[in-house]
């Protein structure tokens, strides 16, 4: 019994639900770092798989794993990525419905290795046929594509994924994946034309640079060095030790061939990457009248030709603004409002080149009812979402509003969700649920989104009013409107309220996670949804794909970005409800990327706003521990001389016998339909120590089992 004590006390519980003092941050961290130590790094919370950033590469994720994982009950194995992959495609399989997975966690905490995780396994273990070895080979593709568009050395992350993904994988009814699908979420498009010491711009750049052929480069007007182009060197760190951008550059187009891309357009789409370092080396200077012109003549060549538009038309739009919809009459520009025309333009060329490639890879993945006509209306999904985490900086800006925003959403969904499943287990199981009390965090995602009177729909009352729109007066506005809610402060209306400082042109919302502080200078100017007249006479395929005359025409004006995302995220979280959920939580244990380093109170920060605690507590709340009839029969019927060898009556009738054998009190258990319900983990472990007592073999393996890794 020592023994098995020691065990538990070294490696922890694997599942949190078997924490005896359920309700202490400190134990629930005690037991993560407790696991860490001893390279556990998953841990689960019921069905909940809580996963701590090894940093370094462990081997347990080799085929041989995936196999000993295939078709394996979730709680007769130790934790892993894979029991939750596997595990999901069962419930969809035998249930036939959709499923998804949901990822989440701050940045580099391991939410897109977790999802490269599954997909791999679900590559490796699921049935294919020639023609699907094709779409499997493009779903895992895709990944490199999208990670050298969409991804950037930041200083969390070298490899950190700057927009938001959930990619469906469709499954036909013999299981074998079919098709696939991916929606993109709020590209990071300011890194393009800015980055923070330290960090970089997208990755492809520097991969182009290094790995492209030097007569690919000479068409592209490029030199094979970062250092030369203003918007690559603005973080001063061109190099990252841990990427090797030349041999990334070769997998990406050798991806691009795999997903099918014609040469032509990959032609186009280097086009467009090279247009943007070109936009970023333009500069301008003031003409003999004292008007703004372009000083760098050889870039606007080279603009023409790459965007494929006339010079003296792109000029212009460099030089002067607009003043109707449809551009008869133009103003000129400042110096300060040429800089920021070429800096939109830049970002709006690769925001949208950016969606242009999803869209693209999505009609590659996309399922072809000619090649397997018989399974039509037969398939199942499985959704894995890869989406940011809550983010608090220095300084908060509108990209970090729409993420902590996309957070609030998803916790409101967790929330409902998985108390929904609970409650629903219990009625299916015929046994009294017992509300759990928890923090509903409806009220701060209606703060930001409700009708008229929410966060969003003051923004866009500020950008349609008539005349330019301003920062002090949109905060005025909110001041207004949300004075007197909980969760909104400003400078005037902190009263005491809270214990940071709050900045005369910031705002904070009090999120479910921690309070933020976000500026509102500039807000209103990153709202217009950028249509650059110019760009729809582009002759580049992508380009004119992308923007089109209709946007440029229309008087409409156009939906401000804040409103675009909250459709969007609405949007999602509609696909979400209509799925099974799963959940991966990612902890990141230190800030230096190291292996090892368990940072406790990095720690505690995360386990707070992931909603660990509060999550435990509804799946404690009645009882630790359930199990399906007949897996508790077989597992502990040796304990009961009545019930061994072989129970002959009723399983629940089973259970009882053993149950009373054993001493267990009233309320210490109930007794479901189906499931034997166990309120506290000390009954589990004493029952434990008996089995492996009386059958020091069974037990030994069947303990190791349960609480370490394997
Ligand atoms: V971000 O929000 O996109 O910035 P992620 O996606 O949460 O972030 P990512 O999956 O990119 O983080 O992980 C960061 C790094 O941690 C990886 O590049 C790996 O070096 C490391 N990592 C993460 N998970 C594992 C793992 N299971 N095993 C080994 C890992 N290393
Ligand atoms: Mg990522």
């Amino acid at each position: 019994m020592e023994s098995t004590l020691t065990a538990r006390d070294r490696v922890g519980v694997q599942d949190f639900v078997l924490l005896e003092n359920y309700t202490s941050e400190a134990a629930f961290i005690e037991n993560l770092r407790r696991r860490f130590g001893e390279k556990l790094i998953y841990t689960y919370i019921g069905s909940v798989l809580v996963s701590v950033n090894p940093y370094k590469d462990l081997e347990i994720y080799s085929k041989a794993h995936m196999e000993r994982y295939r078709g394996v009950s979730f709680y007769e194995i130790s934790p892993h990525i894979y029991a939750v992959s596997d595990n999901t495609y069962r419930a969809m399989r035998t249930e036939r419905r959709d499923q998804c997975i949901l990822i989440s966690g701050e940045s580099g905490a391991g939410k897109t290795e977790a999802s490269k995780k599954i997909l791999q396994y679900y590559a490796t273990t699921c049935p294919v046929t020639d023609h699907m070895s094709t779409i499997r080979d493009r779903l895992l593709q895709s990944n490199p594509v999208l990670e050298a568009f969409g991804n950037a050395k930041t200083l969390r992350n070298d490899n950190s994924s700057r927009f938001g993904k959930y990619m469906d994988v469709q499954f036909d009814f013999r299981g074998a994946p079919i098709g696939g699908h991916i929606l993109n979420y709020l590209l990071e498009k300011s890194r393009v034309v800015h980055q923070n010491h330290g960090e970089r711009n997208f990755h492809i750049f520097y991969q182009l640079l290094e790995g492209g052929e030097q007569d690919q480069l000479s068409k592209l007007g490029l030199e094979r060095n970062a250092q030369k182009y203003h918007y690559l060197v603005k973080g001063c760190c061109p190099r990252v030790s841990s990427i090797n951008d030349k041999s990334d550059w070769k997998t990406v187009r050798k991806a691009l061939t795999v997903i099918g891309f014609h040469e032509e357009e990959v032609e186009d789409l280097l086009n467009i990457i090279a247009s943007v370092l070109h936009l970023g080396n333009t500069q301008f200077g003031e003409g003999e009248d004292g008007e703004t012109q372009i000083t760098t003549e050889p870039q606007l060549t080279y603009l023409s030709k790459l965007l494929g538009v006339d010079g003296p038309a792109l000029r212009e739009a460099l030089t002067h603004k607009k003043l109707t919809a449809k551009g008869e009459e133009v103003s000129p520009l400042s110096f300060e409002q040429a800089v920021a025309a070429r800096d939109a333009l830049a970002k709006a060329v690769y925001g949208r080149a950016f969606t242009w490639l999803v869209a693209k890879i999505n009609q590659s993945l996309a399922f072809k009812v000619s090649h397997t006509s018989i399974m039509i209306g037969s398939s199942s999904v499985i959704g894995l979402l890869d989406i940011y985490g809550f983010e608090v900086f220095q300084h908060n800006s509108f990209e970090q509003f729409c993420i902590n925003y996309c957070n609030e959403k998803l916790q409101q969904l967790f929330i409902k969700l998985t108390l929904k499943s609970e409650q629903e287990e219990y009625e299916a199981e015929g046994i009294t649920w017992e509300p759990v009390k928890y923090f509903d965090n409806k009220i701060i995602c209606d703060l930001v989104e409700e009708k008229h009177k929410g966060f969003i729909s003051i923004l866009d009352e500020e950008c349609l009013r008539p005349g330019e729109p301003s920062d002090i007066s949109f905060l005025e506005k909110l001041e207004d409107t949300l004075g007197g809610h909980a969760h909104f402060v400003t400078h005037k209306l902190a009263n005491g309220k809270t214990r940071k400082a709050v900045g005369r042109e910031e705002f904070r919302l009090i999120h479910y996670a921690g309070e933020v502080n976000y500026t509102v200078n500039g807000e209103l100017a990153n709202q217009s949804v950028n249509s650059t007249a110019v760009i729809c006479q582009s002759d580049n395929q992508i380009l004119s794909q992308c923007f089109n005359r209709e946007e440029v025409t229309t008087q409409k004006r156009p939906e401000t970005a804040a409103t675009q995302f909250k459709n969007s995220l609405a949007k999602l979280i509609e696909i979400l409800m209509s799925k099974e959920p799963s959940y991966v939580r990612c902890i990141k244990p230190n800030d230096a990327k190291q292996s090892g380093r368990f940072d406790e109170a990095l720690v505690r920060h995360q386990v707070k706003y992931l909603g660990l605690m509060e999550n435990l507590r509804v799946r404690r709340a009645g009882f630790a521990y359930r199990r399906r009839y007949e897996a508790f029969l077989q597992r502990y019927k040796s304990l009961c001389p009545g019930t061994w060898p072989n129970w002959q009556g009723r399983l629940a009738d089973g259970v009882a016998t053993l149950v009373q054998h054993l001493g267990y009190k009233p309320e210490e258990y109930k007794l479901g339909k189906t499931k034997i319900f166990i309120r506290f983990p000390k009954t589990l472990f004493t029952t434990e120590d008996a089995l492996e007592a009386r059958r020091p073999a069974l037990g030994k393996t069947i303990q190791a089992k349960y609480h370490r890794i394997r």
